[in-house]
């Protein structure tokens, strides 16, 4: 088995890289600095046409998209608690991922890349506004998932649900929105950050958890 993953640090790649911590399994951590462009490179686009993170190469097949990284290793790495093995409890979390991969993070997509959804500047600054605020209700859902966390959001081991609340939370930082605010979310990110595993990756990464800086008045 050789795995290697093409992650940036911050970014929704961190999901995949705290499952591959986790799971103690061997793998390459592959660094791309998105404020670069390295996404753009030819030899990137090369291997994922959409130049986008996460890529996990597991020998020859290059894998895309949080939620197929993520069932690939689940099936490869069952020990990991990646999602729940079976059950409501696993349909559960596969509804609760999907939401968070097609709803939450693009919302934050338009706060912090409105350029990809008009070239129009002062429409980007009334996308990102709109989208800041819808941002604020995602998280206010998150923070009831986590409001009943037992301890961790799919249970007893921490998972791939725990590792995207997490990234989300501290997005909203560039959103404006200060994570203490969700004091729920904010526990479950200090505890999971602090697992030996995961504060790998949150290193690897150099991660502060907390990017808010609340807005000067002159
Ligand atoms: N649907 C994709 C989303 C991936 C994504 O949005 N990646 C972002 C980082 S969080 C990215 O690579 N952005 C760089 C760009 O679009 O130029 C997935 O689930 O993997």
């Amino acid at each position: 088995m050789s795995l290697k993953l093409y992650f940036a640090p911050g970014a929704c790649s961190f999901v995949p890289h705290c499952m591959l911590e986790l799971s103690g399994a061997a793998f390459e951590p592959v660094s791309v600095k998105l404020h670069k462009g390295e996404q753009r490179s030819a030899d990137y686009l090369a291997m994922n046409p959409r130049g986008q993170v996460p890529v996990l190469v597991d020998g020859g097949e290059v894998i895309t998209q949080i939620v197929a990284i993520l069932l690939h290793l689940d099936a490869m790495l069952p020990q990991a608690g990646i999602l729940p093995a079976s059950g409501l409890a696993r349909t559960r979390a596969l509804s609760t991922l999907a939401w968070m991969n097609n709803t939450v993070h693009p919302t934050f997509t338009h706060v912090f890349m409105p350029q990809k959804f008009t070239d129009d500047e002062g429409t980007q600054k009334v996308i990102r506004a709109f989208a800041a605020n819808s941002y604020r209700g995602l998280l206010g859902e998150i923070e009831a998932l986590a409001a009943q966390a037992a301890p961790w959001l799919t249970g007893e081991k921490p998972g791939a649900l725990d590792a995207y609340a997490l990234t989300l939370l501290r997005w909203g930082g560039y959103a404006g929105i200060d994570p203490t605010t969700f004091p729920a979310t904010w526990d479950l990110a200090q505890r999971f950050a602090a697992l030996p595993a995961v504060a790998r990756a949150v290193e690897r990464e150099k991660l502060q958890l907390n990017v808010y800086q609340p807005a000067t008045t002159a």
